[in-house]
């Protein structure tokens, strides 16, 4: 609950009578609910113990005592009841003298008199209750700023002076502020009862302030520092208050801390390795935060005793090696051979070797479990990685039906100066408590070497902490001083556990350092020369924990050599082996290996995507009706209605874009597929054109899911409004594409311009994913896109730049063999299209499932054609037989008058029907063809070049409604060049038969000649097709597209409805002219 709304929770309870005024007074709430009048400016700083943190303490207390004024210290109570009966705000409390005191012993509670209102309370009594009410300020204090002198920073640079301090000594000013003046050292000795907000005496009632202060210190001050007491429920800071106050609680067994030993052998030795073989190799080592693979294996073992079975893991390059191997068991050998620099042996440009991900199944030794581990692989842009880890996650979690998370775990590491200046950390933070986008609790690890490649804190962020940003999901954050590895240890116990009790995110901040520079090349004292000379002269942290255990007497100093002999000759094993081998396989890097998908499959072999008509009637039908329990639930009456209109179309057998899509997806579903649909309002459709969750009108969250509800035995159908996200939301629904190939994944821009601000994602890892981790993902990005005179913002989907990063080659004309057209979606990065009819679409979206391979689409999609009348599409381009047309030629009367055509119009979405309305009123229609590119990439050259080839007379042009160096034309134009004039060898095909006077029977020049035309060839001819083409004899009548359109401009489009309008006359006259 967010503190305002509990503040005026707490107040609407207050007991008939409680003068609420004077409550809002301290609270310092008095008029905050209005925003024309402040707050009472002295409130809080009226009453000294009150402030802006303590105060959700104050509310706590006063929640308690409104339930039951017992519940809460009696001096609380006093408190309250002081304040309620009208003291005013200053006087129900009183600055505390010194504590020191004539009998300076325990004070009984019994003591304390209880305050009636009228006159003043009485002088001792209300000078016992100053004394408790210090005591408890005290601790308060401690639990909320003790971290502020914990001493976290192996460095001591830091916080200059504060790991110096003596155990037990007066309490810090930095912590307990005003209390500070008054405490004198005679009141060390006196007993105070512990209230119930700590749990330091564990079965002791009652301590010695100096005990008190001293074990406050020792839990809040030492190697770890707890940031908890912003978060909102009692109940979660009651928990952490007891993980860590309570004594005896970092207790290690002997074991433990041999077992911890080991591990923080091999995380050194492997770096020391590296470093001796590999001296001059990047590699950015985890040296100065070793403790990172104890840390994570810490918190793999206490969640896997906890019941995870599945880790989900991102991170940056910092030690990823060292996790791969240490943490994963990735074996060495495939770690070295990436230093040693082979060819691949398989598919793929693969990607540097702390970028690439991994998949491992193993043992859990410590649990004797099978846990799964994925490490996700990830580009060089920090953070980028954390939403597909939370996709990935949340999707392993939907399909084991891991409803709370407990068997699928994410874990992120973060760099310090990445995790607070990225601003995908936050949007990341914002997805984990959303119903449809949660991971049920993610533990957050930082390597806070206190450096940024060159860069100090100080100069790389705002904020106190690298860590801040987690605050906001009131996710608790545990700093810990990296050189004390049984600290770390027990961090990280309480993150697992926070994790499986609450669910929620929780922060390991291990405070570090950096021995080398930011890679192994790099020289640190050129720019932090005082941090390095500091550096140089620490011990790693293996020696000083080994050195700890020596003198503690729990291992002898042979055991620990033999341990570290052990993992040296491991290492000196794989390195020899690693000599022999003589390629790298991408396919060993694989982070979400999909078993059996591809097994068993023709490659280039697709299902058909038509549906039998009485499933589109069933979808169709059914997407057009109340709720089954339509008397209970009440519909919207404009909803009524287009639920209305949606049944006469059914009943007519044609399907708008809302129709055609739901039966996609109905169709899917009832194959068992299950769809997701993700992004900013598509529940209804920025263009309130889907409406797939009808809302109850008179009950709040009644909800009917329309497309969940179709058969019986479907698959689930999911449909969700993101957070205001495009970065993180869309990174997550990739993430979810990953885990399951029978699956479609889809997220819609709101227009299709937001997807910029989701670029990493777009460039990093749609477009390259699959080149660089041979990563397969069937991903449909939905990108509305189109003129219409809505402005420069909600124009373009910048089509140009997904064409742009298309892995085509516009210079090599593909064989024409049989499978054509399933070869090129096979060998591309991505589809582009931008179909016309809501057919086309509906295929289109069928076809990512029918493939035998996953790969990204990406659609432009419609905005005036959503509610468009031509724009709709029969049963029976939907039905069996029918399928997804890269190319919808002409089929007017054009097509039948082929040889007297003067110009064939190539165009793409919404402008054809611009484009055939103006040919319309020309009386144009018999002269002009206008054929429309639905499949932008790959290039479906086959039926352009068949398109030309049936107009032999006609001029060429590409019409487009966006500017000239926006949209599809830089993209098409030298793809249309290619197929129309790339054909020398067919040259002496075409006179031989043309010599043997073959007989053409009833077939049309085109159809005679098409099969000659596009033989089946191996891609080597074409090679050799495309390198002499200059040769060619064709080419010297090259027949070539001309471009109408808007001319180039900076901007994607008018803020002038006017000049639209003038803009979109003037194309179509271009186009048109003759
Ligand atoms: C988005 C992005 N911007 C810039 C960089 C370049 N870069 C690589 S590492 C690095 C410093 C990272 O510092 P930190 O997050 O503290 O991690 P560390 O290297 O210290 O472990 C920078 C700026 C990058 N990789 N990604
Ligand atoms: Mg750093």
């Amino acid at each position: 609950m967010n503190r305002a709304r509990m503040v005026s929770k707490l107040l609407s309870q207050a007991p008939p009578g409680t003068p609420l005024v004077a409550v809002r007074a301290w609270l310092g709430v008095g008029a905050r609910g209005k925003a024309s009048a402040p707050p009472p400016p002295t409130a809080l700083a009226a009453e000294p113990f009150l402030n802006g943190s303590s105060s959700n303490y104050v509310e706590e207390m006063y929640t308690a005592w409104l339930q039951d004024p017992k519940s809460v210290h009696q001096s609380w109570d006093t408190f309250f009841r002081n304040a309620t009966r009208g003291a005013q705000p200053g006087q129900a409390y009183t600055s505390p003298p010194t504590l020191a005191e004539p009998t300076p012993h325990h004070v009984p509670l019994s003591a304390l008199a209880p305050i009636s209102a009228g006159p003043p309370a009485a002088a001792l009594s209300q000078k016992t209750i100053d004394d408790h009410l210090a005591v408890q300020g005290i601790i308060r204090a401690y639990q909320a700023r003790g971290h502020l002198i914990a001493a976290l920073d192996p460095l001591g640079i830091d916080r200059e002076g504060v790991a110096e301090r003596p155990a037990t000594t007066m309490p810090a000013r930095t912590v307990v502020r005003q209390y500070a003046d008054a405490i004198e050292e005679a009141d060390l000795d006196r007993s105070f009862t512990l209230p119930m907000s700590t749990f330091i005496g564990g079965n002791e009632k009652t301590l010695t302030l100096r005990e008190i202060i001293k074990r406050l210190e020792d839990t809040y001050c030492r190697s770890i520092g707890v940031e908890f007491m912003f978060i909102n429920s009692l109940e979660q800071c009651n928990w952490i208050r007891q993980k860590f106050e309570t004594p005896g609680v970092m207790h290690m067994e002997p074991q433990e801390k041999r077992l911890l030993l080991a591990r923080l052998t091999r995380s050194h030795g492997f770096e020391a390795f590296l470093a001796r073989k590999f001296s001059s190799e990047k590699r950015f080592g985890l040296e100065g935060c070793e403790i990172l693979i104890p840390a994570m294996k810490q918190v793999i073992d206490r969640s896997t005793s906890l019941g995870v079975e599945s880790f989900v893991m991102g991170m940056p390059h910092r030690g990823r090696l060292n996790v791969l191997s240490n943490v994963c068991r990735k074996p060495l050998e495939h770690i070295f051979t990436q230093f040693i620099g082979l060819d691949t042996g398989d598919e793929g440009s693969g990607d540097v070797k702390y970028h690439l991900g991994t998949y491992q199944e193993r043992l859990n030794r410590v649990t004797n479990k099978n846990i799964r581990l994925a490490i996700v692989a990830n580009p060089s842009h920090l953070e980028a990685c954390n939403p597909v880890v939370q996709g990935k996650t949340r999707a392993e979690q939907f399909y084991h039906g891991d409803s709370e998370g407990n068997k699928v775990l994410s874990i992120l590491l973060h760099g310090d100066a990445a995790f607070s200046g990225q601003g995908i950390v936050y949007e990341t933070f914002h997805l984990s408590e959303l119903p449809q986008y949660t991971t049920h609790g993610t533990v957050h690890i930082v390597v806070n070497n206190q450096i940024g490649f060159t860069t100090d804190p100080r100069m790389s962020r705002s904020s106190p902490y690298c860590t801040d940003v987690a605050r906001v999901v009131n996710a608790p954050i545990f700093h810990v001083n990296a050189d004390d590895p049984e600290a770390v240890m027990h961090v990280c116990n309480v993150a697992a556990d926070w994790r499986n009790t609450f669910h929620k995110d929780v922060v390991i901040d291990l405070v570090c350092y950096r021995r080398n520079g930011h890679n192994e090349i790099d020289e640190p004292m050129f720019t932090q020369p005082l941090m390095y000379t500091r550096i140089r002269k620490l011990k790693p942290v293996v020696e000083l924990f080994a050195e700890k255990l020596m003198n503690e007497g729990v291992v002898t100093k042979q055991e620990v050599k033999e341990v570290t002999d052990k993992y040296e000759k491991i290492l000196e094993d794989a390195f020899q082996a690693a000599q022999t081998e003589t390629q790298v396989f991408n396919k060993h890097w694989i982070d979400s290996p999909w078993s059996g998908f591809f097994e068993g499959k023709d490659p280039l072999k697709a299902t058909p995507t038509g549906v039998h008509e009485d499933t589109l009637f069933h979808i169709g039908r059914r997407f057009s009706s109340v709720p089954p329990n339509a008397s209970d639930f009440v519909v919207h009456r404009g909803l009524l209605r287009i639920l209305n209109s949606r049944m006469e179309m059914v009943n007519a057998r044609t399907v708008d874009w809302a129709l055609g899509e739901a039966m996609a997806f109905g169709s899917l579903l009832k194959e068992g597929i299950h769809v997701r649909l993700s992004g900013q309002d598509v529940e209804r459709g920025t263009f309130s054109h889907r409406h797939h969750i009808l809302h109850h009108q008179k009950v709040d969250k009644s909800q009917y899911n329309i497309l969940a509800n179709l058969y019986p035995d479907q698959a689930p159908y999911t449909v969700c409004n993101s957070s205001l996200s495009e970065y993180a939301v869309l990174g997550f629904e990739l993430g979810f594409s990953m885990t399951n190939p029978n699956a479609l994944v889809i997220w819609e821009a709101q227009f299709g311009d937001f997807n910029n601000t989701a670029q990493c994602i777009i460039d990093q890892f749609i477009s390259s994913g699959q080149s660089k981790w041979i990563r397969q993902s069937g991903l449909v990005l939905l990108l509305p896109h189109g003129m219409e005179g809505m402005g420069p913002e909600h124009s373009s989907a910048r089509l140009e730049r997904f064409l742009q990063m298309t892995a085509d080659d516009p210079d090599i004309l593909p064989a024409f063999t049989e499978d054509f057209a399933i070869r090129q979606l096979s060998d591309i990065n991505w589809i582009i299209a931008n179909c016309s009819t809501p057919a086309n679409y509906f295929h289109i979206l069928r076809r990512q499932i029918a493939l035998p391979f996953r790969k990204p689409l990406v659609l432009m999609t419609p905005k005036s054609l959503l509610r468009h009348p031509d724009a709709k599409s029969s049963f029976d381009e939907m039905t069996e037989k029918s399928e997804f047309q890269r190319v919808i030629p002409e089929r007017g009367p054009a097509s039948e008058n082929h040889q007297n055509v003067k110009r064939v119009i190539f165009c793409s979405g919404k402008v054809y029907y611009d484009l055939i309305a103006a040919r319309k009123d020309a009386n144009l229609e018999d002269k002009i063809a206008i054929s429309r590119v639905e499949q932008i990439a790959p290039f479906p050259y086959d039926l352009v070049k068949q398109e030309c080839l049936k107009y032999p007379g006609a001029d060429l042009v590409w019409a487009q409604e966006e500017h000239k160096n926006m949209g599809a034309w830089s993209y098409v134009q030298p793809r249309f060049a290619t197929a129309l004039n790339q054909e020398r060898h067919l040259t002496n095909e075409i006179q031989r038969h043309t010599q043997g006077s073959v007989e053409h029977g009833s077939q049309s020049w085109y159809e005679y000649w098409f099969p000659w035309l596009f033989p089946t060839s191996s891609p080597t001819d074409v090679a050799a097709d495309s390198t002499d083409s200059q040769s060619s004899t064709i080419s010297s009548h090259k027949r070539v597209v001309r471009y109408a359109g808007r001319p180039a401009s900076p901007s994607p489009a008018t803020g002038s409805k006017k000049t639209h309008i003038r803009e979109l006359k003037q194309l179509l006259e271009d186009a048109l002219a003759l």
